[in-house]
């Protein structure tokens, strides 16, 4: 039986469209979907639209339409933005989907019967833009003095009849998760984060609202609809098909030995670490395996917003650099987890440095030398001197590096294994001098040949996550079969078979800034 790896990413608020914020939460997740698979686990990979509360309700009004319709035409832009990234999604959620109300609804019942629902006032702060409540004492004021939420977010005075849920109940059981898993929370400075927000003591949480109706209707009190993020946290078990609890909900959301990853800002960190599990321990469910929360990016030094119009459109990036190098660059810039800020001189560097000038000249020097020299036919290797073995053993030893670092959702750890390697390989080719052995020793020549050929295959399937396209492309010029590209082909007993005949070589990371006819001409 394979192993089940289930991963998500938040789903989006589509009172706006995606940035690329947004981009790449999604990235990230189809990095690690696409690694797991390669490495034979059974993965189901959920994003989505969040499209109920106030936030969404207000866009549509100040646009004068219908929240149904800013909700379609958005979702649409999300999907739209998720194409084009080469998204590998095995489903995308809309929460005003009937799967979800359904959904939604099944679970409130059922904190409602194990008696984890109480009705009484709310009374107290409320940010539409963050959809959070906060107490007085986590306010701050703003340059006029008004009352803003700790995230700058405006807020206003709620009072309202309300249904609770008795979070405060849940601290010791979320204290002791915690505990009990160490890595139920990363980064490790998230995790710290989130302890001494509960050993701090909790507040019973609002779980619906009466003053707008844009929501999911709470079962047997429709004049109530449930508090967004409710709504929200249960689509990653509507994507799994709940209430129905055979089927995928067994395979990726078991009892024991939980297989769910949910990739998030860390800004939302608070509802998933917090809420979902506890909402989910009282509904008697089981939990996640972990959650992330990664970092924030900014654009020249500020906040990316709507206001400042400063936002990042991912399609206008992928239309300039391509998407594979778009997907490169936002995971090998930043470690995982970390802030970042965003300048687009950071991306031609990356794009002319490592994908074309390390890794794409790598395969060129030698794919263009065989094209030339031997007819296209990959030579056989004749016996190996220790710096093939070394180079050969590197690679076989990457495998494990990159699973480890997938493990902490590392990529800058697992690119930059992957990066020795490719370096390592550049200097062999320069010390071998294949060109010159072609005179000389035509025989070390071709083994020479044969070890870049077999080291490209190990780099160019492992890369495979995070530039699909092109490494599709260089595993074809290497004459690898389509089912010989996972991970299980890397081990000892799988090697390139000498003899076989390459396509004609082509450049497959081109050059930023050159004309295109130029494009991925390698030296
Ligand atoms: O919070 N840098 O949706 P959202 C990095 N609907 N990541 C960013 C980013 C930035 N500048 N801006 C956005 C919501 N993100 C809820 C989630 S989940 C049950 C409900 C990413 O549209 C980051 O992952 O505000 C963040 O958590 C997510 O987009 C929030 O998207």
């Amino acid at each position: 039986m394979p192993k089940a790896f289930y991963v998500t990413t938040p789903i989006y608020y589509v009172n706006d469209k995606p940035h690329i914020g947004h981009a790449y939460t999604t990235i990230a997740c189809d990095v690690l979907a696409r690694f797991k698979r390669l490495d034979g686990y059974d993965v189901k990979f959920l994003t989505g639209t969040d499209e109920h509360g106030q936030k969404v309700a207000k866009a549509a009004a100040e646009k004068g339409v219908t929240p149904q319709e800013i909700c379609d035409l958005n979702s649409q832009t999300f999907r739209d933005v998720a194409k084009n990234l080469g998204i590998s999604n095995d489903d995308f959620i809309r929460t005003t989907e009937p799967r979800h109300i359904a959904a939604c609804q099944a679970l409130w019942k059922r904190l409602e019967e194990n008696g984890q629902i109480y009705l009484d006032k709310y009374a107290g702060w409320y940010a539409v833009r963050d959809e959070a409540f906060y107490d007085e004492g986590e306010l701050t004021k703003g340059p006029n003095g008004e009352k803003l939420a700790p995230t700058g977010a405006p807020v206003e005075w709620v009072e309202e009849e309300s249904y609770f849920f008795p979070l405060s109940k849940w601290q010791d059981k979320l204290l002791a998760l915690y505990d009990a898993n160490p890595d139920f929370i990363g980064p490790k400075s998230r995790f710290n984060e989130i302890y001494s927000f509960v050993k701090g003591g909790l507040n019973d949480l609002s779980i619906s609202r009466t003053a707008f109706s844009w929501g999911v209707p709470v079962p047997g009190n429709p004049k109530h609809v449930m508090y967004v993020w409710i709504d929200a946290l249960t689509n990653y078990i509507t994507g799994l098909g709940y209430p129905d609890e055979s089927g995928e909900m067994a395979k990726f959301w078991p009892k024991t030995d939980p297989v769910a990853l949910h990739v998030v800002g860390k800004d939302i960190i608070r509802f998933h670490c917090v809420y979902w599990p506890a909402f989910l321990m009282a509904a008697n469910l089981p939990l996640p395996r972990r959650v992330f929360g990664q970092g924030w990016w900014t654009v020249e030094g500020q906040k990316m917003s709507k206001s400042l119009g400063n936002a990042i459109d991912p399609n206008a990036l992928i239309e300039k650099y391509g998407r594979d190098q778009l997907r490169f660059f936002l995971l090998r810039e930043i470690p995982y987890g970390n802030d970042g800020d965003f300048s687009e001189a950071a991306i031609a560097g990356r794009i002319n440095g490592e994908l074309a000038n390390a890794f794409g000249n790598l395969a060129q020097r030698f794919l263009s030398f065989i094209a030339k020299n031997l007819g296209g036919v990959l030579p056989e290797p004749g016996p190996l001197t220790d710096a093939d073995k070394e180079l050969l053993g590197a690679c076989r030893s990457l495998a494990d590096q990159c699973r480890e670092a997938f493990e902490r959702q590392a990529f800058h750890d697992a690119l930059e294994a992957i990066f020795v390697v490719v370096r390592a390989a550049n200097g062999y080719v320069d010390v071998q001098a294949p060109w010159a052995l072609k005179k000389t020793d035509p025989a070390r020549m071709s083994t020479v040949l044969y070890v870049l050929a077999e080291c490209t295959r190990h780099l160019a399937i492992l890369m495979q996550p995070f530039t699909p396209d092109a490494t599709a492309k260089l595993l074809d010029q290497l004459a690898v079969p389509e089912g010989e590209r996972t991970f299980a082909f890397l081990g000892p007993d799988h090697a390139l078979k000498g003899g076989a005949t390459l396509p004609a070589p082509q450049g497959v990371f081109p050059r930023y800034g050159d004309p295109p006819k130029a494009a991925g001409k390698g030296a």
